[in-house]
């Protein structure tokens, strides 16, 4: 077995740089995708993601014969899930992908495997592979270990704090836990805390909500005090002083494939409790919606007044701040459903070179062209422009 001592399964954001690290400590890793364009990427030392540092790692580690990809699973001693688990209609959270890795591992497990889920999972799904394992190996009972290890990586970040972060690790039984501990000693620096893989599962998806949560509190606070006509950038500043308070920066809504998605994960199962929890969700998807109609009311007052069409200037698409990542954007979401409403929208994207919705324009070329101006996200270029004073700015992320 010492061919494949790892099998990575999903070669995503959080698959390929994770069996990247673990390969560079020397660990024979295949990594598993279904896409064999990814597969074929990988084994040329490239990647099909964007995250800084990764590229110069996967190269060095397919080179040194330590990463290997593959559309098809081959024994290990370790596998590890890392598929997607995307929310659907009903924001009912999908894990088709965890079951139909698992059932590809399955007839590879020997005794003395382990089997680990990273994928961010509703509460019991390590208890439901494990069932699927049995029913289908009922010999391996109690013959392999099982354990959740959630990622709690920030993407731009991913090798540091791939390396350095604590992690929760949760067995389906305490020697599975202290097996799926003693693995991931090999590559993480950070603390690793035994728990068991149903409150494992619900680390994750709190962390994520206890983030939603506080960033909807910003963003209501937003909207209250654009209505009381506060500073509400200042009320936060000055209520930040108190030595017990912390509130986060409101802005154009909440995006990302993690914060926006995982609170579902927790109010499609507990629906009656989850009121905080489903009512930040809520805030935070219409502070985009309020983000919108306040750009469209002043279009409108400038058609009203001009008798033409303004220029809206969207100065930022990606779903935060100083990265390329457009997936999941509300300020893309904006421009977007402007442009769909019939507004002649421009974007400037300082993180990306094309475009094929909009006509990306350099942010000076932006502020004296467009008519109005409205800053989404709070890239580093877009601090000490000289804003023009006779025009209509908006900026939702204080930025300028
Ligand atoms: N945002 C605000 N105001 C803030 C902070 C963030 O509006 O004060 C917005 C951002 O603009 C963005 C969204 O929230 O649209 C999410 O950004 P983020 O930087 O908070 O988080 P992500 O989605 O990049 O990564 C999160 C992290 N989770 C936490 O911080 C609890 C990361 O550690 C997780 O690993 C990741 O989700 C994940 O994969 O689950």
């Amino acid at each position: 077995m010492k061919n494949n001592q790892v099998v990575m399964m999903g070669l995503g954001y959080i698959g390929l740089p994770t069996a990247a690290l673990i390969a560079s400590k020397g660990i024979k890793v295949l990594g598993i995708d279904v896409k064999s364009e990814v597969v074929d990427t990988i084994n040329k030392g490239k990647i099909h993601i964007v995250e800084p540092d990764l590229e110069g790692l996967v190269t060095k580690v397919v080179s040194e014969g330590n990463l290997k990809a593959a559309t098809e699973v081959q024994p290990a001693e370790v596998f590890i899930i890392t598929v997607p688990t995307p929310v659907r209609e009903g924001n009912k959270p999908d894990i088709s992908y965890v079951e139909s890795a698992t059932k590809a591992i399955i007839p590879h497990l020997q005794k003395g495997n382990l089997f680990i889920i990273e994928s961010t999972s509703p509460v019991g799904t390590t208890e439901k592979m494990r069932d699927l394992i049995y029913a289908e190996r009922p010999e391996l009972q109690n013959e392999i270990f099982m354990a959740y290890c959630p990622e709690r990586v920030l993407p731009g970040n991913i090798i540091y704090e791939l390396a350095h972060n604590d992690r929760a690790i949760g067995g389906i039984d305490k020697r599975s836990t202290q097996k799926a501990i003693d693995f991931y000693r090999q590559f993480v620096q950070g603390d690793l805390y035994p728990t068991n893989a149903r409150t494992a599962e619900m680390v994750k998806l709190v962390e994520n909500s206890s983030r939603d949560v506080q960033i909807a509190f910003a963003n209501e606070l937003s909207i209250i005090s654009d209505k009381a006509g506060i500073d509400v950038w200042e009320l936060i500043e000055l209520a930040n002083k108190h030595p017990r308070v912390n509130i986060l920066r409101p802005g154009t809504g909440v995006g990302g494939h993690c914060i926006a998605v995982d609170p579902w994960f927790i109010v499609s199962e507990f629906g009656k409790e989850a009121r905080l929890i489903r009512t930040a969700r809520e805030i935070n998807n219409y502070k985009t919606e309020w983000v919108i109609e306040k750009i469209k009311n002043a279009a409108l007052q400038f058609e009203l007044k001009n008798d033409k069409k303004p220029l809206i200037a969207a100065m930022g698409l990606a779903f935060k701040p100083d990265i390329d990542d457009l997936r999941e954007s509300p300020s893309l979401y904006v421009a977007r459903s402007l442009k769909i409403q019939g507004f002649d929208v421009v974007a400037v994207e300082p993180n990306i070179d094309t475009s094929n919705e909009f006509e990306l324009f350099q942010p000076d070329e932006a502020l004296q062209q467009a008519d109005i101006i409205a800053f989404l996200v709070g890239h580093k270029e877009f601090k000490g422009l000289q804003i023009p004073s006779e025009k209509p700015v908006f900026d939702f992320v204080n930025i300028v």
